[in-house]
């Protein structure tokens, strides 16, 4: 169930109707790095975006510990061990297998500490109020942890992206009309973006590989990335207002009432792809 969905708090609606100029957005990365290999590439665009200020990167779901040690070695080949880490609760369960668990493993970065990803974000929104855009491309367990630890505190981010949740499923929740499983990273793309040779794509390659092994599978599909890119450039993943409930099942649904999330409901593969490698392996 990968779909992209844009929810934004009240707090956002307001601070867009001001369209303030900001130098840079300041972001937080909520991510199940590890199991699919989009994760990667997505935080991959994050450090290639000049637009974003990455206030920090939070693991959630399953197997935190191993997410934030793949974490600490990519930032810290990447010369960003500046960017906190912070690691949501560990939980036995993880569905999903961890595909890139040697390079997640195999890292010598200095140990350093990990702040609970709950009080981080919360923190954060508190320090910035209205400033911070949480992009959350996992499960939610920490989205929903900081609800329920301090609402008050969490309507202080700006917004929230969410790759998640389903829209006009025609009562199949698993197979949804998914906006962003069009965006396969085909070979053409996939070519230009490693022989690029800096140190950012080699890791990639290098993921993608051990992903690849891993999974059989040759053709990742970029799901994750596109939240970081429908904020760089809108027209990638054009968002309608619709007004979103929950059902009792955890299932998004389309309600009658105003708009409270805006959701993207059809993307560009080819201009996705273009843009992708166009800002990975730029200056
Ligand atoms: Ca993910």
């Amino acid at each position: 169930m990968r779909k992209i969905l844009g929810i934004a708090a009240a707090a956002f609606l307001i601070a867009a109707n001001g369209a303030q100029a900001q130098p840079r957005e300041k972001i937080i990365i909520d991510s199940d790095i590890g199991d699919d290999i989009d994760d990667a590439f997505a935080l991959g665009l994050a450090l290639s975006s000049p637009e974003f200020e990455i206030l920090g990167v939070s693991a959630s779901f399953g197997d935190t510990v191993t997410r934030v040690r793949m974490f600490d070695r990519m930032l810290g080949e990447l010369g960003r061990s500046d960017i906190p880490v912070a690691m949501g609760t560990p939980a036995a369960v993880n569905l999903n297998a961890f595909t890139q668990r040697r390079y997640a493993e195999g890292g010598t970065m200095a140990p350093r500490p990990h702040p609970n990803a709950v009080d981080f974000v919360l923190e954060q929104a508190r320090k910035y109020p209205g400033q911070v855009t949480l992009v959350a491309v996992g499960p939610l367990p920490n989205v929903g942890a900081m609800i329920d630890k301090d609402l008050g505190a969490f309507r202080l981010l700006k917004q929230v992206v969410i790759m998640g949740g389903s829209i006009r499923t025609m009562n199949d929740p698993l197979m949804p009309l998914d906006s962003t499983a069009n965006l396969k990273f085909h070979e053409v793309a996939r070519t230009a973006l490693f022989a690029h040779g800096s140190m950012l794509t080699n890791i990639l390659a290098g993921l993608y590989y051990e992903w690849s092994a891993a999974t059989r599978a040759s053709t990742p599909i970029l799901y994750d990335p596109m939240t970081l890119a429908s904020l760089l450039q809108p027209s990638l993943c054009p968002l309608t207002p619709l007004h979103i409930t929950l059902d009792d099942a955890g299932n998004t649904k389309e309600t009658p009432g105003a708009p409270n999330a805006e959701v993207c409901l059809h993307s560009d593969a080819d201009a996705f792809a273009q843009f992708y490698v166009r800002r990975v392996t730029g200056p």
